[in-house]
């Protein structure tokens, strides 16, 4: 039972710490006016993140949302080029001309995600095309919101997906709203995972604020992918504790209904079990906390310290117009 492994409890829990320490500082960063354009937090969902990517093997592939920080820094990127990529500077993951919402990283497997809700979708089912003609043992991750389950290119995926037997896991990051829209308003039925049924493809719902829960279910459903079965859709429901983007005041939710999911906090919750279950000691947990703080800070300041890097006009028109090599 992995949940009892010290070292795999150490990892889960400094992701989703790197995660949220990660989203503090940007929201502190945007405030002072250091960075600009918009952002999309994630705080609260952390578990979903760190449970999925600790699922995956390093050459899976992910295809994350707007929201996608905490997936990126879980599948294993550099926080130092993720801030300089907000700084908009050279030493950014796209070279600082993609911004909050464009974070790909090849080395890692993440393809990056777009402003555009449920365009990664039919991607990452095109990367589980590539992997089904070419005989690699690999999954790709399809990861979206409630609100994009309701756009054409998430059930056409699906459906090509669940024809053509690819190895691709749809990763539905239920946070209860798509901008101000509740999804019990939006969506017809209870369980965005029965969805499934109609693509012949396994469906599951799952608490995506206990990160054990996550990873196990994670795990089955990638093994399950590996051994050839083809598609499965995973349902983790969560919460977003901050607003859609920076500009969202929350006006669409009661102050009861986030007392009542910041008692879920999946952070404080692994925390408390990992504790009480005498895996880890009070003090090792803000050992592990001050450590990831500090580190999240540290990539921070040098990320600032050289935010003057940018590339020149020349520069970015080159690879604006560059081959896939770069
Ligand atoms: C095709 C398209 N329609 C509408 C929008 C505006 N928009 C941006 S985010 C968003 C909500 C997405 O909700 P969800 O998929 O649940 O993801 P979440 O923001 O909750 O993580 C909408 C409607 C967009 N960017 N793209």
């Amino acid at each position: 039972m992995r949940d009892k492994d010290k070292a795999f409890c150490l990892d889960a829990l400094r992701l989703m710490l790197n995660s949220r320490y990660f989203e503090e500082k940007t929201e502190e960063l945007f405030k002072a006016g250091l960075i600009h354009g918009t952002t999309h937090l994630a705080n609260g969902q952390e578990a979903c993140q760190a449970g999925l990517c600790l699922a995956l093997d390093d050459q899976d592939w992910i295809v994350p949302t707007h929201r996608c920080h905490g997936f990126t820094i879980c599948k294993g990127s550099d926080p130092f080029a993720m801030f300089s990529e907000m700084f908009g500077s050279s030493h950014g993951l796209a070279k600082g001309l993609g911004g909050s919402m464009h974070m790909p990283d090849k080395k890692a497997c993440n393809l990056g995600s777009s402003a555009v809700v449920g365009s990664g979708v039919p991607l990452a089912t095109g990367i589980a095309f590539y992997f089904k003609r070419k005989g690699i043992n690999n999954i790709s991750v399809a990861i979206f919101g409630d609100g994009a389950t309701s756009r054409g290119s998430v059930h056409e995926s699906m459906n090509l997906a669940s024809v053509w037997s690819l190895p691709v896991l749809f990763f539905c990051e239920n946070n209860l709203y798509g901008m101000s829209a509740s999804s019990s308003d939006m969506i017809s039925i209870e369980r965005i995972s029965d969805r499934a049924a109609s693509y012949s493809m396994p469906g599951v719902t799952v608490d995506g604020n206990n990160i054990l829960e996550v990873y196990e279910a994670c795990k089955k459903a990638v093994d399950y992918i590996k051994d050839g079965k083809g598609p499965y859709f995973i349902e983790a429901l969560t919460y977003r504790t901050k607003g859609h983007s920076k500009s969202d005041r929350r006006l669409y939710r009661t102050a009861e209904e986030e007392a009542f999911w910041a008692e879920k906090d999946p952070i404080k919750n692994f925390e408390s079990y990992l504790v009480k279950e005498g895996i880890f000691t009070e003090e090792e947990i803000k050992e592990t906390e001050e450590k990831c703080r500090q580190g999240i800070e540290a990539c921070a300041e040098n990320a600032l310290s050289k935010a003057s890097d940018c590339l020149t006009e020349e520069e970015a028109m080159n690879l604006v117009y560059a081959g896939d090599e770069t």
